[in-house]
């Protein structure tokens, strides 16, 4: 069942032919997002029979309305209200206030700022050992071998994961994030083993695997005051591990990548290694790693003059309102001095994400380091993008690294 097609009146002006989902656009999507932007303030994508919102202004009035546009029904392609989802659906992304109110709180509260102070020095410790063996090694993969040796080497052991089988979070993660598209070749890729992933993956976060004192048995201490049902515990480490191991591989992958490609804010950060944060937090804005997702519309609307009618598929677009010249001056340059507030590389409103603090810390941390002990990163082959419906990464990255004298 579609929603009904919208009078011609509706979507006249407003179409256009991109396929947000092909490949051409998932592999370099900022010539396809301006195209997007400039055609108006919202798109009509006959092919999918969805909407879309590409522009600064248009992303975030739809993502402080969250009665009108609802994540109940998925942030993703399918409708999940009327077609079952392959997993049972997240408490805190798939859904609206008041489930999504509690879920938020209780996930928020695991995250303070207090206990993030206190992981600080054991991700120190990681990135120190892990930037010296790959100074010795100089030329090296800055995604297998840094990109995603970071996070794992730091997020699943702060989540309270039992040791092991890391990749499977990697594997689990492009599920996810490539379930949130239509059913296209990258979506039937990624879906292949979903058995024995999702299996792993649910039984880690039961409350006998998991590490005292680990974000995942904090959020089990829900249940002992009756806040949360067993089962709702385990939904959210679950998303713990959903959310929080691909975004942040692919934010680092590409700090690396802009560091390369931009070697005058590569010194600026050197001489003042403090700027690591906000190094890191313009990563974010300038790659906007999680592209996009989806919002439902609960009743008919309208967006800046433009009618939409209810049960329709909304794309926000969160990498076009990064680089919206409306919004940012040079959106397409890397300025780590920018202090780019607003940005939407981690969503707006209440369902922004709830992990960015861990993110940062992360971001800050390897930045630090590396600024604190290489001198250059060089690029070294073709860096190589890597496909999925949701996020903006890449495969590979060949540096070289030169240690500081
Ligand atoms: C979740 C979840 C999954 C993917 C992404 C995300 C960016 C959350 O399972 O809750 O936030």
């Amino acid at each position: 069942m579609r929603t009904p097609l919208p009078p011609d009146g509706l979507i006249e002006g407003i179409s256009s032919d991109i396929d947000p989902f092909g490949d051409e656009f998932l592999r370099n999507p900022w010539p396809y997002l301006e195209e997007l932007r400039e055609i108006a303030p919202v798109v009509y994508f006959p092919m999918y029979h969805i909407w879309g919102v590409a522009r600064h202004e248009e992303v975030t009035e739809v993502l402080r309305d969250f009665t009108t546009y609802s994540s109940a029904a998925g942030v993703g392609y399918t409708n999940m209200l009327r077609d079952k989802p392959w997993r049972v659906p997240s408490i805190i992304l798939e859904a609206d206030p008041p489930l999504h109110s509690k879920t938020r709180r209780i996930v928020s509260k695991v995250l303070t700022s207090s206990a993030l102070a206190k992981l600080k020095t054991t991700f120190e410790e990681r990135a120190f050992e892990l930037v010296d063996q790959l100074l010795e090694r100089g030329c090296f993969d800055a995604i297998s071998d840094l990109a995603e040796e970071f996070p794992l080497a730091v997020f699943p052991d702060s989540v309270g994961l039992q040791p092991g089988s890391r990749q499977n979070l990697l594997r689990y993660g492009a599920m996810v994030f490539n379930g949130h598209g239509p059913r296209n070749h990258i979506f039937e890729e990624a879906m292949k083993d979903t058995d024995e992933v999702r299996d792993w993956v649910n039984a880690q976060c039961s409350r006998e695997m998991l590490a005292p004192d680990g974000f995942g048995e904090q959020i089990y201490r829900s249940v002992d005051t009756g806040e949360l049902t067993e089962e709702e515990a385990g939904l959210l480490v679950r998303s713990f591990l959903s959310a929080g191991v691909d975004t942040t591989v692919n934010a680092l992958g590409f700090a690396v990548l802009d560091f390369a490609r931009n070697p005058e804010q590569w010194a600026e950060l050197r001489a003042d290694p403090s700027l690591a944060r906000d190094a890191f937090e313009e990563v974010v804005r300038l790659e906007a790693p999680v592209a996009a997702f989806f919002r439902t519309t609960t009743r008919p609307t309208e967006i800046s003059g433009v009618s939409i009618p209810a049960d329709a598929k909304l794309l926000v677009f969160f990498a076009g309102a990064c680089r919206d010249p409306r919004r940012w001056d040079n959106p397409d340059s890397f300025e780590i001095h920018r202090h780019p507030v607003g940005h939407t590389g981690f969503g707006s409103g209440i369902h922004s994400c709830v992990g960015a603090m861990v993110a940062r810390l992360e971001g800050e941390v390897l930045l630090g380091v590396l600024a604190k002990r290489v001198k250059r990163i060089e690029l070294a082959g073709e860096p190589k993008v890597r496909l999925n419906n949701t996020l903006r990464g890449l495969k590979s990255l060949p540096v070289r690294i030169y240690a500081d004298d």
